[in-house]
């Protein structure tokens, strides 16, 4: 650990630098409270690596890996960025950044590796030791459970398919919670339910690669019940940390104003958002999508809707770009004028504020919002001069990061905002070839090298300390 908020790894702070930076300008000029949390985030699989270390069981992700073409590059999270073995350094990286909230996930076979039966004390240790490192820096820990590392033993019965994976899932955050949870600042159950129903059990691009789409519709329910049996079995434990669900949201636009493209915007929006929301808040599943899966909607028990309906401390947002609705899926991105990330998604600031706001109006229940993830997949080239002149993510963080500020200005209450991603590392499907990271990662010697977005979020960090001093 550092003593001071001194990190060899970044120049010393200067005047001079936080101009050759160019800090984030738009961010700056809005104005953050003083509670609101900065971070970043990261998760187990995609950086961890130790994928079959201390006693570790399987994930569906190791799994999925090893599928011909599963992923795009062929690689897997077995090495990852070597996080398992190097968090101190990633910690005293985080920390020299000047951010408060570290949000990262556990591998739950590396803790349980069947996911039933014994724990794994070493795994539990990694956690604990990584967590008591995050608050000596003096950072906040936030905690999600289930980054998607399901464990292959749970797979094997039947995965989240089955109804006794959500018992699995209640003993699994108990446990987390009697361990970690006095010392964390925040539990989220689930990180994107919609990406472990939709992509893994629908379009099958993502592990476990199933393509059914009443599967599909199941996994979503006992995912949500899981949330809502986990809050409240975590609630039970009175602990400190606030508590949540994180889910990927967007708002979906019609491509044009036909009442066609309008229609399908509204169910878009049904699929992606309020099948997640209104259940989380409101006690039901929406009824245009229950209409629309027909036969394929999912099993629910009675006193389901009111366990998943557990009230949350904070809802956790993760926001990327927007969605365009067209009746007959003719809009394309690449036509549309707008930027692209190298993901090939849109680049519209707007449509996080858009979004926010329309949260707060029709789900005041959700009483604290925090955006914890967002940022953008760029080439990254490494210059001659050994730094990455990342300016198109400078620039997408410094104007989303300035749409949270207008959302917290119309009335939404935020809570603080985290960027995706601390560090380069594996981009799932899309293996390696996408990078993320305000931190560049050279997989072969796994030297860290913050990027000038790293550079400017630190300044912004900085002046935001000064400003809140002065
Ligand atoms: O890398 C992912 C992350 O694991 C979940 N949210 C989206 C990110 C970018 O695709």
């Amino acid at each position: 650990m550092s003593p001071s908020n001194a990190s060899p790894l970044l120049p010393t702070a200067s005047p001079e630098a936080s101009t050759a930076t160019g800090g984030l300008p738009t961010a700056a000029a809005r104005r953050f409270p003083a509670d609101f949390v900065f971070g970043v985030a990261t998760s187990a699989y995609q950086i961890e690596g130790a994928h079959d270390r201390d006693g570790k069981g399987p994930s569906i992700w190791d799994t999925f890996c090893r599928q011909p073409g599963a992923i795009a590059d062929a690689s897997s999270g077995d090495l990852a960025c070597e996080h398992y073995d190097r968090w101190e350094q990633d910690l005293d990286l985080i920390q020299s950044l000047g951010a408060q909230a570290y949000r990262f996930s556990v591998s739950w076979p590396r803790v349980r590796p069947t996911g039933d039966g014994a724990w794994n004390e070493a795994g539990l240790a990694f956690y604990e030791r990584l967590v008591d490192g995050i608050r000596a820096r003096g950072m906040k820990a936030y905690l999600t459970l289930n980054h998607w590392d399901l464990p292959q033993a749970l797979q094997d019965l039947g995965g989240w398919g089955a109804r006794a994976t959500v018992d699995r899932f209640v003993e699994y955050a108990e446990g987390m919670g009697r361990r970690l949870g006095t010392k964390v600042a925040s539990i989220a159950t689930h990180n994107e339910p919609w990406v472990v129903a939709q992509l893994g059990h629908e379009s099958g691009i993502f592990a476990p690669g199933l393509k059914d789409r009443r599967l599909a519709a199941q996994v979503s329910h006992h995912l949500l019940l899981s949330h809502g049996r986990a809050i409240q079995a975590l609630r039970a434990l009175n602990l400190p940390a606030t508590l949540g669900i994180v889910l990927n949201l967007s708002p979906i636009y019609p491509a044009t104003d036909s009442a066609a493209d309008r229609a399908k915007a509204v169910l878009e929006d049904g699929k992606l958002r309020r099948w997640y929301m209104d259940p989380l808040f409101k006690g039901h599943y929406p009824l245009d999508v229950l209409e629309h899966l027909g036969e394929d909607a999912p099993q629910v028990q009675p006193g389901d809707l009111a366990l998943i309906q557990q009230p949350i401390d904070f809802l956790g947002i993760n926001y990327y770009s927007r969605g365009m609705a067209s009746a007959d899926n003719s809009f394309d991105a690449k036509h549309s004028g707008l930027p692209l990330t190298d993901m090939g998604w849109e680049i519209y600031p707007q449509g996080l504020t858009d979004l926010l706001v329309s949260l707060h109006r029709d789900y005041p229940e959700a009483r604290r919002l925090y955006v914890t993830e967002n940022g953008g997949a760029f080439p990254d080239p490494v210059s001659q001069d050994g730094q990455v002149h990342d300016a198109d993510r400078t620039c997408y963080l410094d104007t989303h990061i300035a749409a949270v500020g207008d959302a917290l200005q119309q009335g939404v209450p935020m809570g603080g905002y985290m960027v995706w991603s601390l560090l380069d590392n594996f981009e799932w499907a899309s293996g390696y070839e996408k990078r993320f990271g305000i931190v560049h990662v050279d997989y072969a010697t796994q030297k860290r090298t913050p990027k000038d977005s790293a550079l400017a979020f630190r300044d912004f960090l900085r002046g935001r300390t000064a400003s809140s001093q002065g």
